[in-house]
């Protein structure tokens, strides 16, 4: 199965060449963490990237919560992300028709499409979402997305219909070269190698918060729920060091990954 097969051979068989570039990324710098950058000042974040970056293997964000943002903060996300070597997704999670999503994507104060490698896409409104992007983004080498099939909020109304829908279209539809991966909670959502799997809800004590989100730890999600990349917020930014959270977390899902791939 593909969670017991190692990045390296599964960059191989990736359609999306931000795929392989990601897979390639994470066997040699040893880290499958990505942060989630979930706060509201870009000073906040260009120190999280400055401090954790030699730790991770994507930098996410949600730019519509930044309260200042401005081009240079851009400027100086992608020479952090240049300098420790780690790619950025904007968790956007877009859902509407391909024109406005493209109009999203490219415009607007944020472009997009300038900055994120990746972005996070509901499908929702079916193959046209995929196809909006890719005709908007400059390099479509440099560029892709992941779907998602699962959600780690409680009562989540995604259903196996939708999930097998999703699957097809990341791995049978017309763009499955610019569909890097599967944000998802379970290694059985997807069979095929060459998908990235994104597990968010990644916390080393695990539980839930007041809002509706579940955490698992390192060890489960990535041995028993089939997790390539987990996806920690809080667990690190609410930490008294999050320079030591971020090593703490990155050897502990590196350490999961090397079990589970026999490393
Ligand atoms: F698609 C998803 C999902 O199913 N659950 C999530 O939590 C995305 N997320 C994101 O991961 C969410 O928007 C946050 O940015 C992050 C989790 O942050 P936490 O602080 O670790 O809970």
């Amino acid at each position: 199965s593909r969670t017991k097969m190692r990045f390296e051979a599964r960059a191989d068989l990736a359609k999306a060449k931000i795929a392989k570039d990601l897979f390639k990324l994470m066997a040699t710098k040893k880290t499958n963490l990505c942060i989630a950058a979930d706060v509201t000042s870009t000073d906040e974040i260009l120190k999280i990237a400055e401090v954790c970056g030699p730790h991770i293997c994507l930098l996410k964000t949600h730019v519509d919560i930044i309260e200042n943002f401005n081009i240079s903060f851009v400027q100086a996300l992608k020479s952090l992300a240049e300098k420790h070597n780690f790619l950025i997704m904007e968790d956007r999670k877009f859902a509407d028709i391909g024109n406005t999503t493209a109009l999203q994507y490219a415009n607007g104060i944020y472009k997009i499409a300038e900055w994120a490698n990746l972005v996070t896409v509901h499908s929702l409104p079916g193959q046209s979402i995929i196809q909006g992007i890719k005709s908007v983004a400059a390099n479509v080498e440099s560029r892709g997305v992941f779907l998602l099939t699962e959600m780690s909020s409680q009562g989540n109304l995604i259903n196996d219909k939708y999930k097998e829908g999703t699957i097809k279209m990341a791995t049978e539809g017309l763009d499955t070269d610019f569909i890097a991966g599967i944000v998802c909670q379970s290694a059985e959502c997807f069979a095929f190698p060459g998908l990235i799997q994104l597990t968010p809800g990644v916390k080393i004590d695990e539980g839930s918060d007041n809002l509706g989100q579940r955490y698992n730890t390192p060890e489960f999600v990535v041995k028993e729920k089939g997790a390539d990349i987990g996806v920690v917020g809080r667990g690190i930014l609410n930490a008294s060091s999050i320079e030591k959270a971020a090593s703490l977390y990155r050897d502990r899902l590196w350490s999961a990954y090397c079990d589970r791939v026999g490393l």
